[in-house]
């Protein structure tokens, strides 16, 4: 059995308290894990706090940057065992991990050394009443120790796309992955080791949520600043938390988001794009579109070109070449998402496929398995339209007119993303402005230049992240005015 440490001061520590790590594939226990206590996250912010002023402190950005493409030259060398490791907390298929989500968390250290390489200096002249003029300069420093707290729907590519631009703009990290995913923020710790960085520049804390590790770290007052991804009710009690102090928040939360169809629209590549943005990842991700409005010229064509498709995805295990989807995360989300199966039919949706558990082999009988489910029928009050699931299912709802689409589509307290199908580019256009969310796509699901900028609207999130919009969180920029 695998014995999973906590990192702090660039060793590995246990603890005397551990829980266990099951896999979503069998259920079975694969990893015990230590519990860091207040006293290991005190000793993780306070090895944070002393790398600040240490070596790493002192270091130019031409050094940091170097060992941040050393550190994602190194995961790209460990390739294999990021995805084993990510494999193994969530069951994800291979073609996920291997093309996704453990390239995305090289590419995230990369792209952030070339941000912050690249960032433009503030210079302003003025004018003085003696007439020899002032200069003005802005200077970004770092904000100081980063508490991290991670989801475990996308552990590795979530986490570094908060680490990487923390460290690039110089500062230190403490993170908590999620309980249901701790392996590879650890297999990171020995990456970072390998390369040189610092002691107490990255540290890992394992453990849950309320009254344990991710509550110590949010309310530790030498926490600079507190960047989180998961849900929203979880967001704002970190919001609380983070309120002692006064401290900064980065929030990125739920979402419920739309799939807009228009009848025009190239039905093969909206097909393919819908299916990903439906049940990719087995449903489990933020930006997933779990409403979808058809033009209703279209709607019954692409109701059943739609099934179709969904009845080809092949459920198996992350070792499995042919797989397409994996299970869920826990038993636990299981329960959550077939509660929500169970709603819908209650609330007299139509079932068009799926709607249960499937048939699995007696090896993975015990797995976190549901079957991709679509409803129709339902109006666009009801539990399973409204709420965030977080599972491989939509609803269908067929839509006459522009208005009428942008009106129920917005018609929701969250606002992270949206994708318009369409061949009509000013529509596209018109459309994409009114939709209340902080990323829309069209004719796009999850396509990502790092360089953009990422949140949600509304209860989705609070602030953006990515390329130079992830500075305004990560330093605090100073002014310098000289005068001449
Ligand atoms: P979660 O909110 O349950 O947990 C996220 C993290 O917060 C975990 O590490 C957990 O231990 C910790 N936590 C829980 N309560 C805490 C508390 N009181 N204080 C400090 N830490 C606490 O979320 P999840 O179930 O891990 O992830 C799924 C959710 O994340 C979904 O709602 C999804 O939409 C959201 N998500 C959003 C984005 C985005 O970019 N907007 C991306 C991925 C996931
Ligand atoms: O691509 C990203 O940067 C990002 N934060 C993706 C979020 C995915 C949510 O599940």
């Amino acid at each position: 059995m695998k014995q999973l440490q906590n990192f702090i001061d660039g060793a590995f520590r246990g603890s005397d308290k551990t829980f266990d790590k099951r896999s979503p594939v069998t259920n079975k226990v694969v990893a015990k894990v230590a519990e860091a206590s207040r006293a290991d996250v005190d000793a993780a912010v306070s090895a944070a706090k002393r790398a600040l002023t240490g070596p790493w402190g002192r270091m130019t950005l031409a050094q940091r940057t170097e060992l941040l493409d050393a550190l994602a030259k190194e995961m790209m060398r460990r390739f294999d065992d990021f995805v084993a490791t990510e494999a193994e907390d969530t069951g994800m298929p291979g073609h996920i991990s291997k093309h996704v989500f453990v390239p995305r968390g090289a590419a995230n250290f990369q792209v952030f050394a070339d941000v912050v390489k690249n960032v433009p200096t503030e210079f302003f002249e003025m004018v003085t009443p003696d007439g020899k003029g002032a200069i003005n300069y802005g200077v970004r420093r770092p904000v100081g120790v980063v508490g991290i707290v991670c989801p475990w729907n996308a552990p590795l590519l979530l986490m570094t796309w908060k680490v990487a631009p923390a460290l690039a703009c110089g500062n230190t990290v403490v993170v908590k992955p999620s309980e249901e995913t701790p392996q590879t923020a650890l297999l990171l710790a020995e990456v970072m080791n390998a390369v040189g960085i610092p002691p107490g520049v990255y540290n890992v804390v394992n453990g849950f949520g309320p009254d344990s590790t991710g509550e110590f770290l949010t309310t530790h007052p030498d926490v600079d600043a507190i960047t989180f991804t998961g849900e929203t009710r979880t967001g704002a009690a970190i919001m609380k938390a983070a309120a002692t102090g006064a401290r900064p928040v980065s929030l990125e939360m739920g979402g419920k988001n739309a799939g807009i169809i228009f009848a025009d629209c190239n039905l093969d590549a909206t097909i393919e794009g819908v299916l990903r943005s439906c049940f990719g990842n087995t449903g489990q991700v933020c930006l997933g579109t779990e409403r979808l409005f058809v033009e209703r010229p279209l709607f019954d064509k692409f109701v059943a070109t739609f099934k179709a498709a969904a009845e080809k995805l092949k459920l198996g295990t992350p070792e499995d070449d042919h797989a397409t989807m994996g299970p869920l995360i826990s038993q636990e989300h299981r329960q959550k998402v077939l509660s929500y199966y169970a709603k819908a039919v209650e609330e007299g949706a139509t079932v068009v496929t799926g709607g249960g558990v499937p048939d699995m082999p007696a090896e993975l009988a015990e797995g976190a398995w549901v079957q991709p489910t679509i409803w129709t029928g339902l109006p666009d009050t009801a539990a399973v339209v409204t709420e965030e699931i977080f599972g491989p299912c939509c609803h269908i709802s067929p839509f006459d007119t522009e208005e009428e689409v942008i009106r129920r589509a917005n018609n929701t307290r969250y606002g992270l993303s949206s994708s318009i199908w369409t061949n009509d580019l000013a529509r596209a256009h018109r459309v994409a402005a009114a939709i209340e969310a902080g990323i829309v796509w069209v004719n796009a699901w999850f396509l990502r230049d790092l360089r953009t900028a990422f949140g949600g609207s509304k209860q989705s999130g609070i602030g953006r992240e990515g390329g130079v919009h992830s500075l305004e969180f990560y330093t605090e920029l100073k002014n310098v005015c000289i005068k001449l």
